[in-house]
């Protein structure tokens, strides 16, 4: 189901920025982290307090069909905001270069995070480093497709 209502761009300019060009070329631009070539996804999220439209590009994580949202924030002490968005609002879209679809999102414990973890250590190494940079465990969604 399209996740509609009020969109409000991210605050931080690199990241609206981005999003504005991923959209208007339909993921065929701005489809990697800035200055390198290392693949993004864009994700709507429904704001938890807010209920407004939000707009969250995180590094493209997947296997089978499955993508793994990653909160990593750089290593921040806090989680990215998105995050409460995602735990209040599971049911996200998800856009890979042209291909929108909706997913459910699910936190992941145990053994199915450290197997989800070596996935995004193995397609994005700097994580590593942003989970060394911080007291918090890194939290990991899993985000399943919604027929
Ligand atoms: N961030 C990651 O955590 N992991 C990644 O893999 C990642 C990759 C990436 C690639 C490209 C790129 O352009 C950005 C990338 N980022 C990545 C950054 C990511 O897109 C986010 O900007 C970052 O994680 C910070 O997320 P945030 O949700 O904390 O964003 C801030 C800047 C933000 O938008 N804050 C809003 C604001 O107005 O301050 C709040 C937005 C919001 O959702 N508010 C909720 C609401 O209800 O509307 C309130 C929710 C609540 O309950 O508190």
């Amino acid at each position: 189901m399209a996740i509609e209502g009020e969109y409000e761009p991210s605050p931080a300019k690199w990241v609206r920025d981005q999003v504005e060009q991923f959209e208007a070329s339909n993921g065929q631009e701005a489809n990697t982290l800035p200055g390198t070539n290392d693949p993004i996804v864009v994700i709507t999220n429904r704001g938890a307090k807010s209920g407004k439209v939000r707009k969250t590009p995180l590094m493209r994580v997947e296997r089978d069909g499955v993508y793994v949202a990653v909160a990593s924030k750089g290593g921040a002490p806090e989680h990215p905001v998105w995050y409460h968005n995602f735990v209040a609002h599971p049911e996200v879209e998800l856009q890979d270069g042209a291909v929108k679809k909706t997913y459910r999102a699910e936190l992941v414990e145990g053994e199915e995070r450290a197997d989800l973890w070596e996935l995004a250590v193995s397609t994005w190494d700097t994580y590593a480093s942003y989970q060394e940079k911080t007291d918090r465990q890194i939290p990991l969604f899993k985000l399943t497709p919604v027929d």
